[in-house]
């Protein structure tokens, strides 16, 4: 196939003799999952990475196939995933239920096994083309790490995700020293690798999966970092100050130090200190920002 990366299909149907059947057409080209009931589908198309595809069945006992379908349409983190109904259910009504549903495509059976190869490659090629839009969406463009509009929806998806009262969130605001005595001196060739230099150098640090660097924007960068508390996100900003310090890039226009540095400000919500929206939290951490530069920059403060 001609998509870099091996697709995964996820073939769902009671009967353990059809899901043979899709899997013998299919096993060449993609990598399968299978399930015969509706739970076990749920289970597997909520793991990461998801499916690329699923094939769903709609008779089968506890679960039906329209069932399973409406939840995962229903759960942002599986309603981007295509469905194609596979069914003896062949009645005009029922085709036009299931694709009211959500389903991408719908298949009769008994099928041809070639409609079937050629409906799931369209489906399985838009599918990647839509993942590989949606990458490049959430990318900044200059130093290729995400950029502001995904630090937007991670800001959103990881406030919408504070349930207990007891956990924390933090997040980091950082701006470049002197950045326009770099452009102006260097010139503005040498100041966009500045800027990916010191993009790498941050999004290198944290180790958590969940903790988010991205471009904010212009000189600054911002990092989320769910279920860390002040402690630990203190600890987080001295360490992206000593990476780009350790970056050693020659600023002699700088009246801080020798070399590029950037200012922190950190804001965290924790029960110590519950902010009321996250727009509270990026505004403290504006603030904190601004104190560290006031007080001479190339620091961290709070
Ligand atoms: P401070 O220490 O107070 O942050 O001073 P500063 O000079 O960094 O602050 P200022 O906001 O005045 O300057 C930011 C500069 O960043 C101005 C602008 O030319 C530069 N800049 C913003 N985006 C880019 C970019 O994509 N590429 C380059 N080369 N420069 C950029
Ligand atoms: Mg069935
Ligand atoms: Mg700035
Ligand atoms: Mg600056």
């Amino acid at each position: 196939m001609s998509d870099s990366k091996q697709a995964t299909i996820l073939i769902v149907d009671d009967q353990p003799a059809n899901i043979h059947a899709l899997a013998a057409l299919l096993k060449k080209d993609y990598r399968i999952l299978t399930a015969t009931r509706g739970e076990k589908a749920l289970e597997l198309a909520a793991r990461t990475p998801p499916p690329d595809l699923i094939l769903l069945d709609i008779v089968m006992p506890d679960m039906d196939g329209h069932e399973v379908c409406c939840r995962l349409k229903n759960d942002e983190a599986t309603k981007a995933i295509p469905i194609i109904f596979v069914t003896a259910l062949g009645e005009e009504r029922d085709e036009e239920h299931g694709l009211n549903l959500g389903a991408a495509d719908y298949i009769s059976k008994p099928f041809s096994p070639a409609i079937v190869r050629a409906r799931v490659r369209n489906q399985i090629h838009l599918k990647l083309r839509t993942d590989r839009l949606e990458q490049v969406a959430m990318q900044d463009g200059l130093t290729q790490i995400p950029n502001r509009r995904r630090f937007d929806q991670k800001l959103r998806e990881e406030w919408a995700r504070l349930i207990r009262p007891d956990q924390s969130l933090s997040l980091l605001m950082i701006d470049i020293d002197q950045f326009k005595p770099y452009n102006d001196h260097y010139g503005h060739g040498a100041g966009d690798e500045c800027l990916r230099q010191v993009a790498q150098a941050l999004y290198q640090v944290p180790q958590r999966p969940a903790d988010l660097v991205a471009r904010y924007g212009g000189e600054e960068f911002a990092v989320v970092l769910p279920e860390t508390d002040e402690t630990g996100a203190e600890h987080l900003a001295r360490r992206l100050l000593e990476s780009v310090q350790a970056l050693g890039i020659e600023h002699d226009y700088s009246d801080v130090a020798p070399q590029v540095s950037v200012s922190i400000g950190v804001a965290t919500h924790s029960p110590r200190r519950p902010r009321s929206d996250a727009e509270a939290l990026k505004q403290s951490a504006d603030r904190a920002l601004y104190q560290a530069k006031s007080q001479g920059r190339n620091r961290v403060s709070f």
